[in-house]
C-alpha cells in the first residue's frame, strides 16, 4: 500500500466559490470589521446551533479566556488544570493571577472535582477548568464546590464545540464559557473564537472589553482590548456553520472504526462514549502502557511519525513544567500524579473529517502489532 503523510488534522473549509460570493458581498458593503452584518448573523447563528443564550465572537480562543477574567474581576489566584494547551494557563498569567494547578481525572481528562477543596485557600476566586479534547467535565459537582465556597467558574471550552449532556449545551456551565475556532479545531473561522454568557447585560459588557472598553463614540467604560472579529472570518464562519454536522458524523465514523480496530491492542487503551452526551470527536487520544504494549509512547509516536503518521502528543509536555510554571507549589509531579502519567502516555491519532479509509488503515497498521 502507497504510504503518504496524514496529519493530526485538516481544516473544515467552505466551498470556494461560496465564500467568494460573501466576499463579493463585503466588497461592496465595504463595511470590513467592528461589529458588521455577518459578524452580528454569526453571533446570533453560533447562538441558535449552540442552543446558548449570548455569544460573542473573538479574534482567538485565548483573547476570550483573558475577557472573561477581566470582566468577572478576577484577582489572586485560581484553581486550574495542567493538563491542557498552554493559552489556559496564561491567560491568567496575563491578569497577573496565580495559577494553582489541581489533578485531573484518568476517565476524562478533565479536572478532578475531588482535589479542588483542598487547593482552595483565603486568595482564590474562581476556578478554571477545561473540557479536555471536548469530553465535558463534571460540571456539576465543580459548582457544588464553586458556590459553597462563592467562586466564579470559567470554563475554558475551546474544544468543546457542540458538546452537550442530556441534551444541554455544556457551554451554558459555569459564569462564562470560552470556544476556540482556530483552523485545527471541529469548527473554525481560520483564527477565531468566542464566549458564551448567560445574560444581556453581560454580553454588552463583554462586548464594550473586546472593542478597547467603548460604550459610544466618545464613551470609554472600561480599559478594553481589541479583539474583535472581522467580516471576511464571520462570513467563512456562517459557511463553515452549515457543514459542521456533517463533519461530526464523518468523525465519529472515524472513532467508530479505531475503537473496533484497537480494542483488542495490548497496552493500547483509549475512551469510550460517554452516556447521555453529543461528543464532537473533536481528538482521538489512545494512551500507550509500555510494559504491556512493548513499546514507550514515544517510540510508537516516531514509528508512527517515520511511517508518515503525523500523530500529536496532546497534552505533552504539561503546563506545569514549563519554565514559567514549575516554581509553582502546585506544579510538582507529586501533586498531579494522574496528569504526569497521561501527559507521558498520550498520543492523539489523525482525527478529521476528510479522513479515507486507507488513511484509516495506514494509521492503524502503524499501532496494531496483531495485524
Ligand atoms: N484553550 C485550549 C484548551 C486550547 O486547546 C487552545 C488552542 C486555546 C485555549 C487557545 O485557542 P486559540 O487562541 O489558538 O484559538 C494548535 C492550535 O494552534 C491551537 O489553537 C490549539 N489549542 C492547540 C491544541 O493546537 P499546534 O501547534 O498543534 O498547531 P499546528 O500548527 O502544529 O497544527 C497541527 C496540525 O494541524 C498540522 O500538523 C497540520 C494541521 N493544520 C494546521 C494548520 C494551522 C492544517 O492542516 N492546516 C492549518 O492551517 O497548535
Amino acid at each position: 500500500m502507497d504510504s503518504k503523510t496524514i496529519t493530526v488534522t485538516s481544516p473544515l473549509l467552505p466551498d470556494l466559490e461560496e465564500f467568494h460570493g460573501l466576499l463579493e458581498k463585503i466588497w461592496d458593503s465595504k463595511w470590513i470589521t467592528n461589529n458588521g452584518s455577518f459578524h452580528k448573523k454569526l453571533e446570533a447563528a453560533l447562538a441558535e446551533y449552540l442552543k446558548v443564550p449570548y455569544v460573542s465572537l473573538f479574534t482567538n480562543g485565548t483573547l476570550p479566556l483573558i475577557t472573561a477574567l477581566q470582566a468577572l474581576h478576577v484577582t489572586g489566584e485560581v484553581i486550574t488544570t495542567p493538563y491542557s494547551f498552554v493559552a489556559t494557563t496564561h491567560a491568567l498569567w496575563w491578569n497577573g493571577i496565580k495559577p494553582v494547578f489541581v489533578d485531573i481525572e484518568w476517565e476524562t481528562g478533565c479536572m478532578d472535582p475531588s482535589k479542588i477543596e483542598a487547593a482552595i485557600t483565603p486568595r482564590t476566586t474562581a476556578i478554571m477548568p477545561v473540557h479536555v479534547y471536548g469530553k465535558p467535565c463534571d460540571t456539576k459537582a465543580i459548582k457544588e464546590i464553586a458556590d459553597k465556597y462563592g467562586l466564579k467558574v470559567i470554563y475554558d471550552a475551546a474544544h468543546a464545540f457542540g458538546v452537550e449532556v442530556d441534551g444541554e449545551s455544556v457551554l451554558n456551565a459555569g459564569d462564562m464559557s470560552t470556544l476556540s475556532f482556530h483552523a485545527t479545531k471541529v469548527y473554525n473561522t481560520v483564527e477565531g473564537g468566542a464566549m458564551v454568557m448567560h445574560d444581556e447585560a453581560t454580553k454588552k459588557r463583554i462586548d464594550y472589553l473586546k472593542n478597547f472598553g467603548f460604550a459610544g463614540e466618545t464613551e470609554v467604560v472600561a480599559p478594553g482590548i481589541n479583539s474583535k472579529m472581522d467580516e471576511i472570518r464571520a462570513a467563512y464562519g456562517l459557511l463553515n456553520l452549515r457543514q459542521v454536522d456533517a463533519a461530526i458524523d464523518a468523525r465519529h465514523k472515524v472513532a467508530i472504526r479505531y475503537r473496533e480496530a484497537l480494542k483488542d491492542v495490548e497496552g493500547i487503551s483509549f475512551w469510550n462514549d460517554l452516556p447521555g452526551v453529543r461528543h464532537n470527536y473533536s481528538y482521538f487520544p489512545i494512551f500507550v502502557d509500555a510494559a504491556r504494549y512493548g513499546m514507550t509512547r514515544d517510540e510508537l509516536y516516531f514509528k508512527m511519525e517515520e511511517r508518515g503518521v503525523l500523530g500529536r502528543r496532546y497534552f505533552y509536555p504539561l503546563i506545569s513544567t514549563f519554565s514559567t510554571y514549575r516554581g509553582l507549589e502546585s506544579a510538582t509531579p507529586s501533586n498531579l500524579p494522574v496528569a504526569t502519567k497521561m501527559a507521558d502516555e498520550v498520543i492523539c491519532l489523525p482525527m478529521h473529517h476528510a479522513l479515507s479509509e486507507a488513511d484509516l488503515e495506514q494509521v492503524i497498521d502503524c499501532i496494531n502489532v496483531n495485524r
